[in-house]
């Protein structure tokens, strides 16, 4: 596997999971691949039976494992380059600024759509593949992409807080979004992704879940007042998780996943699950359009197809997932989940507005 970014760190665990996440690490910072490096490869109705070359996979930070590359590789022969993302903002500002490189792409369900709509993924039928037979029904039939046409599931979780509870002797006092933007902790990391850190701050001054698209100005203006007390040392979804295994920080929002892998290796680290609710998402495979290895792209998919929205994949959780609280959600947490609503274009730009303020004020 070749990374495009600079790799920082190569551990990792996996497993599937039918209420989790199935992930890995390698981290690092992302960098352009624009312009096709390869030649194109002609979709086809048949699926491709062999490849060569490479495929460039453009992935969410820490959310592959490595190993499952370099089996690829193996078996395949087909070279796969690396690059990641902070958030689907940056995701979809990249393709749109002419990055024409990748060949496979992970957006989330609400993203999914905004691309589907803007014409920028190509129709696959992943049920066509010759794993999508093992994709669980409940998996085809998604808002944002009924009957996977364009799709193919990758993985899930939640994004709440982690705290190191020998590091932050407070860490039982933070119960909320609310607590976390205005407690004045040390130490304190979050993810650089607008969704996730804005519409906490709405669910921090009193919007409900299915409100979290509003156009209301004066909510915003809420948000940014929250937000403005609140100074993390580190913003950037880059190295968090092996800030908070080194102690190095001791707060970070944080993907519910990176935070069970923190915890196997500190276990005094746990996962907050704020009370004012938090975000549900899931992540999908998807090939853009200009794709240069679209067949090679195909293979990829097909590979990795086997994560949690496949069929029996349960059965190959280990226990130390299956007893997570973090990962599996307890029954008394789960009416706090809600999944990240497709925001029109309007509360989009309030979005974009409250985060950039907030960065701009750090
Ligand atoms: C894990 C990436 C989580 C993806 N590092 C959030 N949609």
């Amino acid at each position: 596997m070749k990374i495009t970014n600079k790799r920082k760190s190569t551990y990792f665990a996996a497993l599937a999971a039918t209420s989790a996440l199935l992930l890995s690490a390698c981290g690092g910072e992302s960098t352009a691949t624009d312009g096709a490096s390869a030649p194109a490869t002609a979709a086809s109705g048949e699926f491709p039976t062999s490849g060569s070359g490479v495929v460039n996979l453009y992935n969410w930070t820490d959310y592959i494992d490595p190993a499952l590359l370099d089996k690829f590789e193996a078996e395949t022969g087909i070279e796969v380059i690396l690059d990641t993302f902070d958030s689907n903002e940056t995701l979809l500002a990249k393709l749109q600024s002419g990055a024409t490189g990748y060949d496979i792409i992970m957006p989330s369900d609400y993203m999914v759509e905004q691309m589907i709509g803007l014409g920028m993924l190509q129709e696959v039928d992943v049920a066509s593949f010759p794993n999508g037979k093992y994709i669980a029904p409940e998996f085809m039939d998604v808002y944002f992409d009924p009957g996977r046409k364009f799709t193919g599931p990758y993985m899930y979780g939640t994004t709440g807080i982690a705290c190191n509870t020998k590091l932050e002797p407070n860490c039982e006092n933070i119960k909320s979004w609310k607590d976390l933007f205005t407690g004045n902790y040390d130490k304190v990391n979050t993810l650089k992704d607008q969704v996730e850190i804005v519409s906490a701050a709405l669910r921090a001054t009193g919007v409900p879940a299915e409100d979290l698209c509003t156009t209301d100005k004066a909510k915003y203006v809420a948000a940014e007042e929250i937000l403005a007390g609140f100074k993390p040392d580190v913003i950037d979804s880059d190295g968090g998780n092996e800030r908070m295994i080194t102690g190095q920080a001791h707060i970070r929002t944080s993907w519910n996943g990176d935070t069970h892998r923190m915890k196997m290796e500190n276990p005094d680290i746990i996962f907050i699950y704020p009370s004012e609710g938090l975000n549900f998402w899931s992540d999908h495979m998807a090939i853009p359009v200009g794709a240069p290895n679209t067949d090679n792209a195909k293979i990829f998919s097909n590979f990795s197809g086997y994560n949690n929205a496949i069929t029996g994949t349960s059965d190959l959780m280990a226990d130390e997932l299956k007893n997570d609280p973090g990962v599996i959600v307890p029954e008394e947490n789960k009416a706090l989940l809600s999944p990240i609503p497709n925001c029109g274009e309007e509360a989009r730009e309030l979005y974009t507005q409250v985060f950039t303020t907030w960065l701009d004020s750090q």
